[in-house]
């Protein structure tokens, strides 16, 4: 598909470490410092311009496979919003977006060593969605405020994020307020405003919710959600990607999945969980059967609100 906006220098189509700098400690220190005061920061061109490319051609072929998202419309979701997940079950540019090199630099001083990757989801909202209710990314756990961080969002930009386009609103401080965001309120927001390319990071306490999109396009967002490593995941990583695909992955995405101690949770007899993850699921073929089906419940999971799928895709990620 055509690119909406120019991020960066064309690259070859290798991991993004290879091409990517890395920031530098300063960059790193400037970012945790960003959101430990203000409850997020703006990485501007995280996104190489092909990465970019790849991940919006990745969302066009999902909307032809499961269009319209995978989720039902809703208030807080969205009516013309489109939310795919199980991302690491789809093509393969999902599993280095998981481990953004910037990402996995500055998330270790917001969430602490061991920290994992908790959701995956697109965040593609069209013309005319009214704004999200405001709310908070870690009310999943339910704890009394303020809290150690929890949870970190990291929104992606693949369009701009202006006030008109719907950038995220968040409310500045927020994160360290005692009290649970009142859907019902009114909050003094600010725009996430970013070009296409940029990565913001949104600690879980921060008050937020994406803005109306009043400019007769979508605004292509990703919303990938880390947790410290002693919280749950927020979507079942663990059900979701078959052994024997998650057998495939590079070691640092198996980490953040969860197949790592973190601060003593995590093992298997007292020992690192490595050790019984390659005795049990080393010798397995590299194959899910399931996910040969798996687009084509799409209509039994939306109770069969939209018309029926284009194509369907093969289980090794490459695209229909
Ligand atoms: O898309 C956005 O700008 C924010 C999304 C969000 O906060 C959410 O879905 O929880």
């Amino acid at each position: 598909m055509a690119a909406t906006a120019e991020c960066g220098s064309l690259s070859p189509s290798v991991p993004m470490s290879d091409i990517m700098r890395e920031l530098t400690p300063d960059e790193v220190t400037a970012h945790a410092a960003n959101v430990a005061r203000d409850g997020f920061s703006i990485m501007t061109d995280a996104i190489d311009a092909r990465f970019a490319d790849e991940i919006r051609d990745e969302l066009e072929r999902l909307q032809r496979v499961r269009p319209g998202g995978d989720i039902p419309p809703g208030p807080f979701t969205g009516q013309v919003t489109r939310r795919w997940f199980d991302l690491l079950n789809d093509a393969d540019v999902w599993q280095r977006v998981a481990v953004h090199p910037w990402i996995m630099q500055v998330l270790p001083h917001v969430l602490g060593e061991g920290f994992l990757l908790s959701t995956m989801g697109s965040a593609v909202i069209g013309d005319g969605e009214p704004a999200q209710p405001i709310h908070v990314d870690d009310s999943v756990y339910a704890f009394p405020r303020p809290h150690p961080n929890l949870v970190c969002n990291t929104m992606w930009a693949l369009s701009d994020f202006t006030e008109e386009t719907g950038a995220t609103r968040v409310v500045p401080g927020s994160h360290l307020w005692a009290r649970d965001p009142d859907p019902m309120a009114t909050y003094a927001t600010v725009p996430l405003a970013m070009p296409a390319c940029s990565i913001a990071l949104v600690v879980g306490s921060c008050y937020h919710g994406a803005g109306l999109n009043r400019s007769g396009r979508d605004r292509i967002g990703l919303t990938i959600n880390y947790c410290n490593g002693s919280m749950r995941q927020q979507e079942n990583l663990m059900l979701g990607i078959h052994p024997a695909r998650m057998m495939t992955f590079d070691r640092e995405l198996q980490d953040i999945l969860g197949f790592k101690v973190c601060k003593g949770a995590g093992h298997i007899f007292a020992q690192d969980p490595r050790i019984e993850m390659t005795r049990h699921y080393g010798g397995l073929e590299a194959r899910d059967a399931y996910l040969e089906m798996r687009d084509a419940v799409h209509y039994e999971r939306l109770a069969g609100s939209q018309a029926g799928p284009e194509s369907t895709r093969s289980s090794d990620g490459a695209k229909d």
